[in-house]
């Protein structure tokens, strides 16, 4: 064969990668299920470079040249282990095939360990940017061995988004289940930030009774400092749109019920499984499940909130520069949340994750993009083993400049009836991490209490029992 590189599953995704593969030179074998969607590809975008149709999978493998490397950009789950079966089937040891959807990172693990038996790479890819970054140059996260990446690297980065210092948005992230944990935890991020950016444009809707067309203003501003990225952007766009039916704001006439299609949920159930807290993205995972039980909020609706007040115009004059402040403030903890669960995957699963590599590709292509990302990827650059991203000098001394903001954005929107999970998370945990002490020595209190689960000391070594049912609550050190 003389493909170099071949792709299945032609939808909107596939399509848009096979593409940008033939727009970069490479010779591009396509694929399909439904072999309409293979001769529509070539007749409407032949033109861009050299395809190679191939009608069934064993026409398809044999366009390939050797190792041959296939793409797969079905739908995730069982489609993806079907495809998987019927190429397997056809290929030799040394071939590689590269998932490329959004597939669970165990699924992944399971899948990588099959293959490697029979001698066929698995590389399961995190790939970012929907559809416009699959044509024009995604966030490419690949897992998988590290000499599959070699045989990949070139036409992975030709392919992949540049940061604007020109480095490809592409990196190998680790073996097997690592590149799909690591986009895992991307979406979990995603869901943060958007949940933050949509309190921010509350709060200033109800604290300062401003239209959508203003608010969009104000985002247009901030999107000129620190918090420049691609969803600050967006979010102007979304909120200057009328509605061309009713002459309305867009933002008012779209049902309020967040729908999702579960890579959050994954993050927090992993996040759970590992024990690490990420508070804010499991915010804006249960925000989206608050806003989509109708019922629940029909039946809540006559509940009494505040007394309504006004902010006095001090308070109102600088509050949309308080919000920018939490705005940040919080987005550096949802960042600090996300990159200590990659530490703990890494951990847990051996995959030697370098976070400053990670925060390097999400710097361009991916729908989280931002110049924030350099200024993380600077804090693991100075520091490889930062405990967490809020003691970074950067980070900490933003932190530091925004939190009488911070904290007095939150205690507004308590005293406003406004609600912030997402900032109020945010900052409980920045509170938490501070905390000389924390209440949970009253919970191991407790614990030992009812439950005789014991508890350690903080002057000595040990494991004690308070025998709480006697009379003199004697400590004793269960044997
Ligand atoms: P879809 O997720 O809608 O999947 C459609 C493709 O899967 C078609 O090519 C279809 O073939 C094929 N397919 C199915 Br369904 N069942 C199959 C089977 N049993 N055997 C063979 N092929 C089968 O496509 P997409 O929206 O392009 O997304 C592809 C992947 O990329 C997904 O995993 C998605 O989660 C991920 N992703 C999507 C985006 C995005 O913005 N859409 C972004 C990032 C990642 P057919 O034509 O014969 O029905």
């Amino acid at each position: 064969g003389s493909a170099q590189i071949g792709v299945t599953g032609l939808a909107v995704m596939g399509r848009n990668l096979a593409r940008n593969l033939a727009r970069h030179g490479y010779v591009t074998a396509v694929h399909n299920r439904t072999s309409a969607r293979t001769r529509a590809l070539v007749e409407e975008f032949g033109g861009e470079g050299s395809f190679v149709p191939a009608e069934t999978a064993e026409e398809f493998v044999a366009s390939l040249e050797r190792p041959r490397r296939i793409v797969v950009m079905v739908k995730a789950g069982d489609p993806t282990d079907a495809v998987i079966r019927e190429f397997a089937a056809l290929l030799e040891p040394g071939d590689i095939i590269v998932d490329a959807g959004n597939a669970h990172f165990a699924d992944t693990r399971r899948r990588e360990r099959e293959l490697r038996e029979r001698g066929i790479h698995f590389v399961g890819s995190g790939v970012s940017g929907g559809e416009e970054g699959a044509l024009h140059g995604p966030s490419i996260m690949p897992g998988g061995s590290a000499e599959s990446y070699e045989a990949l690297a070139p036409m992975l980065e030709a392919i992949s988004a540049k940061a604007d210092d020109g480095s490809p948005c592409v990196a190998h992230i680790g073996p097997d289940g690592a590149g799909h944990f690591v986009k895992m935890v991307h979406n979990g991020i995603e869901y943060a930030d958007m949940q933050l950016i949509a309190e921010s444009y509350d709060l200033l809707r109800h604290a300062l009774d401003l239209p959508p067309a203003e608010i969009a203003e104000v985002f247009r501003t901030w999107n000129r400092g620190r918090l420049d990225s691609y969803l600050i952007e967006i979010t102007a766009q979304v909120l200057a749109h009328t509605d061309a039916a009713t002459g309305k704001p867009f933002v008012d006439v779209v049902l309020d019920q967040a729908e999702q299609k579960g890579t959050g949920r994954w993050t927090v159930q992993t996040a759970l499984d590992l024990g690490v807290p990420v508070s804010g993205i499991a915010e804006a995972v249960f925000a989206r499940a608050v806003s989509g039980h109708a019922d629940l909020r029909a039946a809540a609706r006559e509940l009494p909130g505040p007394t309504p007040t006004l902010l006095d115009s001090a308070a109102y004059d600088r509050f949309a520069d308080d919000v920018e402040q939490a705005l940040y403030a919080s987005k550096i903890v949802a960042y600090a949340q996300g990159f200590h669960q990659i530490a703990a995957g890494s951990a847990e699963y051996g995959w030697d994750i370098d976070q400053g590599r990670v925060a390097a590709i999400w710097r361009a292509g991916c729908i989280i993009r931002a110049a924030f990302l350099d200024r993380i990827r600077a804090a693991f650059d100075n520091r490889p083993d930062l405990p967490t991203l809020l003691v970074d000098d950067h980070f900490r001394s933003a932190l530091d400049g925004a939190q009488s903001a911070w904290r007095r954005v939150v205690s507004t929107a308590a005293e406003l009836g406004v609600p912030t999970p997402g900032f109020a998370a945010a900052l409980a945990y920045y509170d938490s991490l501070r905390a000389e002490r924390l209440p949970a020595a009253l919970v191991q209190g407790l614990r030992d209490f009812f439950g005789a689960h014991t508890y350690h000391r903080a002057d000595r070594p040990g494991t004690f029992h308070t025998l709480w049912a006697t009379k003199d609550r004697e400590e004793v050190t269960p044997s």
